[in-house]
Order: C-alpha cells, then sequence, then structure tokens
C-alpha cells in the first residue's frame, strides 16, 4: 500500500450533530485516527451557501429538505490534513444512509435518518477544492506539527 499523497478534506458537523451534543465526538474519531485539524469555524449556513454548497445535487427530490437541513442551526466546518485525507475521511464518515452504514463509522455508530446524516465529508479532491473554498480562505489554515506525526 501506498503511503498515500498529503491531502485537505473538508468535514462539516452538520446541525443535528451539534445541537445533539456530538462535535466532540465526531471529531474524535478523526484527531484519533491521525488526521489534522488545520482550520476550524463554526457557521450558520445561509441558504445562498446551501445551494452553493450542494449545487451537484439542485433538482433532486432530497433537495428542498437537504437545504433546509443544512440551514437549520450552526454546522462546525473542520478542514483536515493528511495522507489520503479524503478517502480516509468518508470512509471514517460511513454510508450516507446511516441505517446501513458500518458500525465503527459515523454514521453507522449514531445516526439513523438520512437527511439528518451527522456529517458531510468531500469526496474528491476537487470536491475538497471546491468545498474548502466555499468556508475557508488561505489565512485561516494553520501549520504545526503533531507530537505523533513521525508515525503517521
Ligand atoms: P454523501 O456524500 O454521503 O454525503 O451523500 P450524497 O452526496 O449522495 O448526498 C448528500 C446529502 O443529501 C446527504 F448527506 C443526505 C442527503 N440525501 C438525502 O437526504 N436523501 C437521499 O436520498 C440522498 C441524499
Amino acid at each position: 500500500m501506498a503511503e498515500g499523497t498529503l491531502e485537505r478534506t473538508l468535514v462539516l458537523v452538520k446541525p443535528d450533530g451539534v445541537k445533539r451534543g456530538l462535535m466532540g465526538k465526531i471529531l474524535d474519531r478523526f484527531e484519533l485516527k491521525g488526521l489534522k485539524v488545520v482550520a476550524v469555524r463554526l457557521v450558520q449556513v445561509t441558504p445562498e451557501l446551501a445551494a452553493r454548497h450542494y449545487a451537484e445535487h439542485e433538482g433532486k427530490p432530497f433537495y428542498p429538505g437537504l437545504v433546509q437541513h443544512i440551514t437549520s442551526g450552526p454546522v462546525l466546518a473542520l478542514a483536515l490534513e493528511g495522507r489520503s485525507a479524503i478517502a480516509v475521511t468518508r470512509l471514517l464518515t460511513g454510508a450516507t444512509n446511516p441505517q446501513v452504514a458500518a458500525p465503527g463509522t459515523v454514521r453507522g455508530d449514531f445516526g439513523l435518518a438520512i437527511t439528518p446524516n451527522l456529517l458531510h465529508a468531500s469526496d474528491s479532491p476537487a470536491s475538497a477544492e471546491r468545498e474548502l473554498g466555499l468556508y475557508f480562505h488561505a489565512e485561516d489554515y494553520l501549520a504545526y506539527t503533531r507530537s505523533d506525526e513521525k508515525f503517521l
């Protein structure tokens, strides 16, 4: 297995995760895996930002509910960095429908419903770059060394 390219990805803990008090538990999964938190913001997503974020889903039956949910309270936006960070973060997130998401994943362990499915995670390098740009500016990213970095 290759060591994996160093990547940066976006995770959003959605309003259901924030309101259920699961921010810490969710962040813990990613931190324990070895991903480095390089930027954080608590954001009230506006309908305009939601439309940009979910542009690829516009017109789908679940789109109005998706926008309603993501704008229904604060989201915790996280920029995570690490080897193969995009794929690793998706793996830890679990399948879109929490009812069939594998145990051990965030959705598999904490959810039952598909629209309030706890979090969003970018699904490709192109999505990660686009989506990070919706929530963070270049100056928001902080560089530092984790004490366990030589093992990661
Ligand atoms: P994911 O990448 O796993 O977040 O899932 P998708 O990009 O396919 O879908 C984005 C969001 O749309 C999901 F997080 C939840 C919502 N959705 C529904 O509410 N109903 C569906 O049938 C599919 C997706």
